[in-house]
This record gives C-alpha cells, sequence and structure tokens, in this order.
C-alpha cells in the first residue's frame, strides 16, 4: 500500500482518519510561538465563541506567513487531493484555542458541518483537516466524531441522525493531523482539565461550488503564489479575500 491509499481507506470506511507525526516538533512549537505573538499583538481578533470559553481567530494568515505550512503540507495535502479531487481548493483556515476548565464541560454539541454531496465520488462537499498543536488524550478536551462509511453516506437509505452514539474521541500527541468528512456528525468533547487545548482548522472543499463562507481572507501571496500548484488552491476566493485583493 502507498503512504495514502492506508488512510484514504480508513477515510471510506470512517469518514476520518488520523495522521501522526504530520507536523514535526520544530513545526509545532514554531505554530504555538506565532499563536503567542498573534495573542499578544491581536487579542482584539480573536472570537469569543461561548461554548466553554473557545476562542477562534480566522485571520492569523494575514499576519504569520508561518501558517502557510498547514495549508501547504506535503504530507498531507497529496491525501486530501486525492480524496477531493482534481476541484480542490481551500475555503477556511483557523485557529482555535480551547482553555483549562474548572468545572464540569457542557455538553457536546453534535451537529454535521455540511451536507453530503451525491454528485461527489466520496459525497464530499468539504473536508476539513485539524491539527494538533498541545497533546490530546483522556484529560484533555478533544474533538469527537460518529465513524460513517462512504457507501452510507451515499445511500439514499440511509437514516442520518447525528446524537453522538458511537462516538469516538480522537486523541494524539502534538502534530497529529486529523481528516474528516464534513458532512460527519462530531463535536468538541469538552472535558475538566488543566490543559489549553490548540488547533488549527481547515476547510477544502470543490471549486465548482460557490464559497463555503467568507471567514478567512487569503493574502495576496498565496492567491498570486509563483507555483501554480498552489495558486490552484485558492482560485476561487471568496468575497472578503476578493474585496481585500482589490482594495488594497
Ligand atoms: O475541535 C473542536 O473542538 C470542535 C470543532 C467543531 O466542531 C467544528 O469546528 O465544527
Amino acid at each position: 500500500m502507498t503512504a495514502i491509499e492506508a488512510p484514504a481507506a480508513e477515510f471510506a470506511r470512517n469518514g476520518f482518519c488520523l495522521l501522526p507525526g504530520a507536523l514535526t516538533r520544530q513545526q509545532v512549537k514554531s505554530l504555538n510561538d506565532a499563536i503567542d505573538d498573534h495573542q499578544r499583538h491581536f487579542g482584539g481578533l480573536w472570537q469569543r465563541r461561548g461554548e466553554g470559553g473557545r476562542q477562534q481567530c480566522v485571520t492569523i494568515l494575514l499576519t504569520h506567513s508561518v501558517f502557510d505550512q498547514s495549508l501547504l503540507n506535503p504530507g498531507v495535502l497529496p491525501l486530501v487531493h486525492h480524496l477531493v479531487g482534481d476541484e480542490l481548493v481551500v475555503e477556511e483556515h483557523s485557529v482555535m484555542v480551547r482553555p483549562p476548565m474548572d468545572g464540569p464541560p457542557p455538553a457536546a454539541s453534535w451537529h454535521r458541518d455540511r451536507p453530503h454531496n451525491p454528485e461527489h465520488p466520496l459525497a464530499i462537499d468539504a473536508l476539513s483537516v485539524v491539527y494538533y498543536l498541545t497533546d490530546v488524550d483522556e484529560s484533555t478536551h478533544c474533538f469527537s466524531i460518529v465513524p460513517e462509511s462512504i457507501e452510507a453516506k451515499l445511500n439514499p437509505s440511509t437514516q442520518l441522525t447525528c446524537d453522538g452514539s458511537g462516538a469516538h474521541d480522537l486523541l494524539g500527541p502534538a502534530g497529529t493531523a486529523l481528516l474528516f468528512h464534513a458532512g460527519s456528525c462530531h463535536a468538541g468533547r469538552l472535558r475538566q482539565t488543566r490543559s489549553e487545548r490548540r488547533t488549527v482548522h481547515i476547510y477544502f472543499g470543490l471549486a465548482s461550488q460557490p464559497p463555503l463562507s467568507n471567514h478567512t481572507p487569503i493574502p495576496a501571496r498565496l492567491v498570486e503564489h509563483a507555483e501554480q500548484e498552489v495558486r490552484g488552491l485558492f482560485r476561487r476566493p471568496n468575497d472578503l479575500t476578493r474585496a481585500m485583493l482589490t482594495q488594497t
């Protein structure tokens, strides 16, 4: 099996796969340092999103190009391309910080980010890559997902519920990448913990569809990148990116 076949088969079986060691320790450190720096200088750009104190920033690419490696990771991108296909484009990029929690955690909020796409061979409307930038284990907050096969997703008679039954908590050391089908049922599983959890969340989609959102402005250095393959990932910018690039 090639490096792509095993995780691709796992994705087809469960709607997600884990890639341990997708970022080196040095990369994890440089991204965490950049988050510290960003919070010091641009604290107002971190949205407080409730849900147990979740903080999220969608604009870190504008000031900290070190995050480009999360979008262009040669250990992850070929698998994403294999799963999504040639229409692959970047839709969103954000960094999430979940703070330590003193008291009992709120219940998990189970949801599907996107519908299934019957026109795509893997029912993909969007696919997400999450990087753990801190160690995630049974004592920390984690990402949790209900396994669901691509076959089930493509079968119109599948009864789709999303109450968290059968969910798997996805654990792994800092540097782990998690790929998940955005049509799958998932949630942040919060715990009473002394640890902060840091993650990068990326959504990839299809160039033939309208942008998923106007959350993330993509800087000119990526949209106008010297390498055609990289430019291709940003060839269908959202309205926010278009406005930013024409006005600046
Ligand atoms: O990683 C988490 O804590 C949950 C993220 C999530 O559910 C989402 O971004 O849709």
